[in-house]
């Protein structure tokens, strides 16, 4: 069965880029069952509004809670299993690598992105008495709708569900895959030719010493945490460094 993800907007257009690449063969294989609504289809006026003043005041518009409860009561329909909800939103838990892989294992993902500055607080909690309602963010920066984020989560699942990447075992080298690689930044990749305009090849990749070469990537990993991501390398536990990692 393919994982269901629904995906209400007042931007269907915004998803077109799920029908190229990966995801879009993934769909086609029938892995993803990627379903895109148009929130005002929900509304009742003649001007399809979703929005409204915020009270208490302050700048920009508030999503209304109608047009959402009546949106996800109709995608949920009545049907034995229900989504997990998702609301992008910069305040919400960030996601991760270990959230992507969380979200791998779900059957079906419905998203709500919001545009303005967010929806009514009532529709999540409404909805997290009723199903599992995630609020994430995808980093620390402001975007101006929820919409690019839905892209991002929907990319970084989708590629993690079986069949879709064509080498299974480049998942668990993933940069923040958890294993041995658990807090470490992929380092360098190269292919040919050998030699580019004077740049070589670190000669142990063409060594054919496999044992050597997972020890060279792993130095380089580390190398390249410590100097991207110092905080990443704070947090690795001993349990995740060998001896000759100290070294490095
Ligand atoms: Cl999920 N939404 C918006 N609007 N901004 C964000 C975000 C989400 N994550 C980081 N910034």
């Amino acid at each position: 069965l393919p994982m269901r993800v629904d995906i209400i907007s007042i931007f269907p257009e915004y998803f077109a880029p799920l029908d190229v690449s990966l995801i879009g063969k993934a769909r086609r294989k029938g892995i993803l069952d990627i379903r895109v609504h148009q929130l005002r289809d929900w509304t009742h006026d003649v001007h399809r509004t979703v929005d409204d003043t915020p009270y208490g005041g302050g700048p920009g518009m508030v999503m209304k809670p109608e047009p959402w409860s009546e949106a996800i009561d109709a995608v949920v329909g009545d049907a034995e299993a229900v989504p997990r909800l998702v609301v992008p939103t910069p305040s919400g838990r960030p996601f991760t690598q270990e959230v992507a892989l969380e979200y791998a294992k779900e059957p079906w993902l419905l998203f709500a992105p919001a545009r303005y500055e967010g929806i009514d607080a009532r529709v999540v909690a409404e909805y997290g008495s009723r199903l599992r309602v995630d609020e994430v963010g995808i980093g620390d920066y402001v975007l101006a709708g929820g919409e690019a984020a839905v892209l991002v989560i929907v990319e970084a699942v989708g590629r993690l569900l079986p069949g879709v990447l064509g080498n299974a075992g480049s998942v668990a080298d993933d940069s923040f895959a958890p294993g041995a690689m658990a807090s470490l930044v992929e380092g360098p990749v190269y292919t040919k030719p050998p030699v580019w305009r004077g740049h070589e090849v670190p000669p142990i990749l063409l060594s054919g010493n496999h044992g050597a070469i997972a020890r060279w990537r792993r130095d380089e990993a580390l190398r390249r945490t410590a100097a991207t991501r110092p905080e990443l390398l704070a947090r690795l536990g001993r349990q995740n460094l060998d001896k000759r990692d100290l070294e490095v």
